[in-house]
Protein backbone atom coordinates (compact mmCIF):
# COMPACT_ATOMS: atom_id res chain seq x y z
CA UNK A 1 0.00 0.00 0.00
CA UNK A 2 1.45 3.49 -0.74
CA UNK A 3 1.93 5.70 2.22
CA UNK A 4 0.53 9.28 2.79
CA UNK A 5 2.10 11.70 0.73
CA UNK A 6 1.89 14.43 3.28
CA UNK A 7 2.70 14.84 6.96
CA UNK A 8 0.68 17.53 7.30
CA UNK A 9 -3.28 18.07 6.02
CA UNK A 10 -4.17 21.77 6.26
CA UNK A 11 -7.49 23.99 5.58
CA UNK A 12 -7.01 27.69 4.57
CA UNK A 13 -9.70 29.65 3.71
CA UNK A 14 -9.85 33.21 1.59
CA UNK A 15 -12.28 35.91 2.71
CA UNK A 16 -12.64 39.08 1.37
CA UNK A 17 -14.85 41.66 -0.86
CA UNK A 18 -15.45 41.04 -3.99
CA UNK A 19 -12.96 41.64 -6.95
CA UNK A 20 -10.30 42.19 -4.54
CA UNK A 21 -8.29 39.37 -6.15
CA UNK A 22 -9.06 36.31 -3.99
CA UNK A 23 -9.47 34.01 -6.83
CA UNK A 24 -6.25 35.40 -8.75
CA UNK A 25 -4.39 34.66 -5.72
CA UNK A 26 -5.26 31.22 -5.03
CA UNK A 27 -4.59 30.57 -9.34
CA UNK A 28 -1.14 32.19 -9.06
CA UNK A 29 0.04 30.04 -6.19
CA UNK A 30 -1.50 26.83 -7.22
CA UNK A 31 -1.36 27.10 -10.50
CA UNK A 32 1.19 30.03 -11.70
CA UNK A 33 -1.03 31.40 -13.66
CA UNK A 34 -3.46 34.80 -14.02
CA UNK A 35 -5.86 36.08 -16.26
CA UNK A 36 -6.85 39.23 -16.56
CA UNK A 37 -10.59 38.69 -17.08
CA UNK A 38 -12.86 38.50 -14.18
CA UNK A 39 -15.26 35.70 -13.62
CA UNK A 40 -16.90 36.23 -9.42
CA UNK A 41 -16.67 33.24 -8.05
CA UNK A 42 -19.95 31.17 -7.00
CA UNK A 43 -20.22 29.97 -3.76
CA UNK A 44 -16.87 28.18 -2.98
CA UNK A 45 -14.26 26.87 -5.31
CA UNK A 46 -10.83 24.71 -3.78
CA UNK A 47 -7.75 23.75 -4.94
CA UNK A 48 -4.98 21.60 -3.74
CA UNK A 49 -1.06 21.92 -3.32
CA UNK A 50 1.82 20.65 -1.32
CA UNK A 51 4.55 22.50 0.19
CA UNK A 52 7.61 21.89 2.49
CA UNK A 53 8.31 23.93 5.34
CA UNK A 54 11.19 23.09 7.21
CA UNK A 55 11.29 19.37 5.77
CA UNK A 56 7.51 18.93 6.30
CA UNK A 57 5.29 18.19 3.74
CA UNK A 58 2.14 20.32 3.92
CA UNK A 59 -0.92 19.79 1.79
CA UNK A 60 -2.81 22.47 1.59
CA UNK A 61 -6.47 22.15 0.75
CA UNK A 62 -7.33 26.33 -0.01
CA UNK A 63 -10.78 27.16 0.00
CA UNK A 64 -11.99 30.49 -2.54
CA UNK A 65 -15.04 31.68 -1.43
CA UNK A 66 -17.24 34.03 -2.83
CA UNK A 67 -16.88 37.74 -1.72
CA UNK A 68 -20.31 38.62 -2.91
CA UNK A 69 -22.97 38.36 -0.76
CA UNK A 70 -25.63 37.00 -3.09
CA UNK A 71 -23.23 33.86 -4.27
CA UNK A 72 -22.47 33.35 -0.44
CA UNK A 73 -24.08 30.09 1.10
CA UNK A 74 -23.87 28.45 4.38
CA UNK A 75 -21.09 30.47 5.53
CA UNK A 76 -20.39 28.71 8.52
CA UNK A 77 -19.17 25.73 6.89
CA UNK A 78 -16.30 26.95 5.09
CA UNK A 79 -14.98 28.12 8.68
CA UNK A 80 -15.58 24.24 9.77
CA UNK A 81 -11.52 22.52 10.51
CA UNK A 82 -10.36 26.05 8.86
CA UNK A 83 -6.32 26.42 10.47
CA UNK A 84 -5.65 29.76 8.45
CA UNK A 85 -7.49 32.51 7.31
CA UNK A 86 -6.47 34.85 4.54
CA UNK A 87 -8.25 38.18 4.46
CA UNK A 88 -8.21 40.17 1.32
CA UNK A 89 -8.60 43.96 0.35
CA UNK A 90 -7.41 45.59 -2.66
CA UNK A 91 -4.85 48.70 -2.44
CA UNK A 92 -6.55 50.39 -4.92
CA UNK A 93 -10.25 49.89 -3.49
CA UNK A 94 -10.16 51.63 0.10
CA UNK A 95 -13.31 50.36 0.55
CA UNK A 96 -12.81 46.98 0.50
CA UNK A 97 -10.01 47.63 3.36
CA UNK A 98 -12.73 49.55 5.29
CA UNK A 99 -14.10 46.18 5.24
CA UNK A 100 -11.88 44.23 6.77
CA UNK A 101 -13.39 44.75 10.46
CA UNK A 102 -16.54 43.38 9.01
CA UNK A 103 -14.54 40.07 7.62
CA UNK A 104 -12.45 39.49 11.05
CA UNK A 105 -16.07 39.85 12.94
CA UNK A 106 -17.22 37.23 10.74
CA UNK A 107 -14.06 35.23 11.39
CA UNK A 108 -14.88 35.74 15.13
CA UNK A 109 -17.91 34.68 15.13
CA UNK A 110 -17.16 31.58 13.39
CA UNK A 111 -13.78 30.59 15.11
CA UNK A 112 -12.73 29.89 18.26
CA UNK A 113 -9.08 30.26 17.57
CA UNK A 114 -7.69 30.44 14.16
CA UNK A 115 -3.88 31.33 12.07
CA UNK A 116 -5.11 35.06 10.16
CA UNK A 117 -2.98 37.19 8.00
CA UNK A 118 -4.42 40.29 6.10
CA UNK A 119 -3.29 40.73 2.40
CA UNK A 120 -3.63 44.00 0.69
CA UNK A 121 -3.07 42.55 -3.13
CA UNK A 122 -3.20 44.23 -6.53
CA UNK A 123 -0.02 46.41 -4.87
CA UNK A 124 2.40 46.02 -8.50
CA UNK A 125 0.88 49.89 -9.46
CA UNK A 126 1.95 52.65 -7.22
CA UNK A 127 -0.06 55.37 -9.43
CA UNK A 128 -3.68 53.32 -8.82
CA UNK A 129 -2.71 52.54 -4.70
CA UNK A 130 -4.90 54.49 -2.72
CA UNK A 131 -4.68 52.63 0.47
CA UNK A 132 -0.81 53.25 1.43
CA UNK A 133 1.16 50.86 3.30
CA UNK A 134 1.77 52.69 6.46
CA UNK A 135 -1.81 53.03 7.36
CA UNK A 136 -2.32 48.98 6.47
CA UNK A 137 0.30 48.09 8.91
CA UNK A 138 -0.80 50.13 11.54
CA UNK A 139 -3.95 48.61 11.29
CA UNK A 140 -2.58 45.24 11.44
CA UNK A 141 -0.53 45.61 14.18
CA UNK A 142 -3.79 46.86 15.97
CA UNK A 143 -5.21 43.70 15.47
CA UNK A 144 -2.48 41.43 15.98
CA UNK A 145 -2.40 39.63 12.57
CA UNK A 146 0.22 39.96 9.99
CA UNK A 147 0.31 42.14 6.63
CA UNK A 148 1.34 41.15 3.31
CA UNK A 149 1.10 43.58 0.16
CA UNK A 150 1.20 40.93 -3.40
CA UNK A 151 0.57 40.90 -6.47
CA UNK A 152 -1.38 38.28 -8.07
CA UNK A 153 -0.64 39.79 -11.34
CA UNK A 154 2.89 40.45 -11.19
CA UNK A 155 3.55 36.99 -9.07
CA UNK A 156 4.86 39.34 -6.09
CA UNK A 157 4.94 37.91 -2.65
CA UNK A 158 1.94 35.40 -3.14
CA UNK A 159 4.63 32.21 -2.59
CA UNK A 160 5.76 33.95 0.57
CA UNK A 161 2.62 34.83 1.80
CA UNK A 162 1.08 31.36 1.62
CA UNK A 163 4.32 29.89 2.93
CA UNK A 164 4.40 32.04 6.10
CA UNK A 165 0.47 31.45 6.92
CA UNK A 166 1.25 27.73 6.32
CA UNK A 167 4.32 28.07 8.57
CA UNK A 168 1.94 29.65 10.85
CA UNK A 169 -0.31 26.84 11.47
CA UNK A 170 2.52 24.27 11.32
CA UNK A 171 4.05 25.88 14.28
CA UNK A 172 0.36 26.29 16.41
CA UNK A 173 -0.03 22.65 16.01
CA UNK A 174 3.64 21.76 16.98
CA UNK A 175 3.17 23.64 20.07
CA UNK A 176 -0.31 22.17 20.44
CA UNK A 177 1.09 18.42 20.53
CA UNK A 178 4.20 19.57 22.87
CA UNK A 179 1.56 21.18 25.14
CA UNK A 180 -0.51 17.99 24.96
CA UNK A 181 2.94 15.63 25.25
CA UNK A 182 4.99 17.48 27.52
CA UNK A 183 2.85 19.19 30.14
CA UNK A 184 5.76 19.47 32.53
CA UNK A 185 7.54 21.84 29.80
CA UNK A 186 4.33 24.42 29.88
CA UNK A 187 4.79 24.56 33.85
CA UNK A 188 8.19 25.13 33.72
CA UNK A 189 7.46 27.96 31.01
CA UNK A 190 4.47 29.47 33.38
CA UNK A 191 5.97 32.45 35.31
CA UNK A 192 6.66 31.18 39.11
CA UNK A 193 4.33 32.13 42.18
CA UNK A 194 6.09 34.50 44.06
CA UNK A 195 8.00 33.42 47.26
CA UNK A 196 6.38 34.63 50.21
CA UNK A 197 7.59 37.30 51.92
CA UNK A 198 9.53 36.46 54.70
CA UNK A 199 9.12 38.87 57.97
CA UNK A 200 12.13 39.64 59.68
CA UNK A 201 11.56 39.77 63.43
N1 LIG B 1 -3.94 44.78 -11.44
C1 LIG B 1 -4.25 43.65 -10.81
N2 LIG B 1 -5.42 43.06 -11.04
C2 LIG B 1 -5.72 41.93 -10.36
C3 LIG B 1 -4.82 41.34 -9.43
N3 LIG B 1 -5.41 40.25 -8.89
C4 LIG B 1 -6.62 40.15 -9.48
N4 LIG B 1 -6.80 41.15 -10.37
C5 LIG B 1 -7.99 41.37 -11.22
O1 LIG B 1 -9.08 41.72 -10.40
C6 LIG B 1 -10.30 41.15 -10.92
C7 LIG B 1 -10.99 40.30 -9.84
O2 LIG B 1 -10.15 39.21 -9.50
P1 LIG B 1 -10.73 37.89 -8.83
O3 LIG B 1 -9.55 37.07 -8.45
O4 LIG B 1 -11.73 37.23 -9.68
O5 LIG B 1 -11.45 38.50 -7.53
P2 LIG B 1 -12.22 37.73 -6.37
O6 LIG B 1 -11.80 38.35 -5.09
O7 LIG B 1 -12.03 36.27 -6.50
O8 LIG B 1 -13.74 38.13 -6.65
P3 LIG B 1 -15.11 37.32 -6.23
O9 LIG B 1 -14.96 35.92 -6.71
O10 LIG B 1 -16.21 38.07 -6.91
O11 LIG B 1 -15.23 37.42 -4.74
C8 LIG B 1 -9.90 40.33 -12.16
O12 LIG B 1 -10.12 41.11 -13.30
C9 LIG B 1 -8.40 40.11 -11.97
O13 LIG B 1 -7.72 40.00 -13.20
C10 LIG B 1 -3.56 41.99 -9.22
O14 LIG B 1 -2.71 41.57 -8.45
N5 LIG B 1 -3.35 43.15 -9.93
MG1 LIG C 1 -13.34 34.74 -6.83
Amino acid sequence: MAGKDYDHLFKLLIIGDSGVGKSSLLLRFADNTFSGSYITTIGVDFKIRTVVINGERVKLQIWDTAGQERFRTITSTYYRNTHGVIIVYDVTNPESFVNIKRWLHEIGQNCDSVCKVLVGNKCEDPARRQVETADARRFSDQMGVRLFETSAKENLNVEEMFNAVTAMVLRTKQENLARLQHPEVVKINRPKKKPPVKKCC
